[in-house]
């Protein structure tokens, strides 16, 4: 076993959602352990100046703008990638939203909303990847999954149901995808410091409730999922698969 195994050269990482938070901070690692990133987001304005920022730190990235949760953009931004002969060695499915409500308030669209951002979008994308990644005998999927995983508490139910699903859709994955020579494994996020969770971090009580429940007694920082990202995006992990890792200070393990 030696260090190289991490290494990410000759590599290309499509990191979905990518243009600010936990998919910006995994962009930037993936570029720092010698991946080629491929940046996504919808808002066209923000993505340029994420690949710009990684640009002027050296890196080689592309930028590719489309809605994971529309089937025929999805198929039409692999097919742009094949044109230009970018080949998607690793995928993150990074991509989602939250919406927080009692869920007896939410309404079918707010549902459909959360699930095809947080879920859907990681089938649609999973399978042109891996519609390319079998050919070759080889290919990382690795799926942002959440505390939410496994844990449930309230109002986030829509959030929580879609997070329990990238549990168990990775591995289904894995058991149809391994044996082509392909990882897929999840990451379980805690409670990071993040946009999505401003309004958390800013609350007094929830801000003590996490710091209480948490055995690290802090939030993480998204640069923490780095380590975790390049693992499984690496030779490092290749006898791993269908997994969630949870770097979430030990909150998922400890009452
Ligand atoms: C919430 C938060 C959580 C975190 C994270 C925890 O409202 O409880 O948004 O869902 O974002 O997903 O892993
Ligand atoms: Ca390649």
């Amino acid at each position: 076993m030696s260090v190289t195994q991490f290494n990410l050269e000759g590599r290309t990482a499509l990191v979905t959602g990518s243009s600010r938070g936990l998919g910006q901070a995994i962009a930037r690692g993936l570029a720092e352990a010698g991946a080629t990133v491929v940046l996504n987001g919808m808002d066209a304005e923000r993505l340029t100046a994420a690949a710009d920022a990684l640009r002027a730190e050296g890196h080689s990235v592309h930028a590719a703008a489309f809605d994971v949760t529309d089937e025929a953009a999805v198929i039409a931004a692999f097919r742009r990638l094949d044109a230009a002969g970018i080949e998607v060695d690793i995928l993150v499915n990074n991509a989602g939203i939250q919406l927080r409500k009692p869920l007896v308030d939410f309404s079918a669209e707010e549902w459909h909303r959360v699930l095809d951002t947080n879920l859907t979008s990681a089938f649609l994308v999973g399978r042109e990847a891996a519609r390319r990644m079998i050919p070759r005998g080889r290919g990382k999927v690795i799926n942002i999954g959440s505390l939410m995983s496994n844990f449930a508490r309230p109002t986030v139910a829509p959030y929580t149901a879609a997070k329990g699903g990238i549990k168990l859709l990775t591995q289904a994955m894995a058991a149809e995808w391994a044996e082509h020579g392909i990882q897929a494994n999840a990451i379980g996020p805690g409670y990071m410091l993040t946009d999505m969770n401003q309004a958390l971090t800013s609350n007094p009580q929830f801000d003590s409730w996490v710091k209480s429940r948490t055995p690290s007694r802090r939030w993480g920082r998204p640069d923490e999922l780095v380590g975790t990202a390049i693992f499984l995006s690496s030779a490092a992990s290749d006898y791993v698969n269908g997994q969630i890792i949870y770097v979430d200070g030990g909150m998922s393990s400890v009452l």
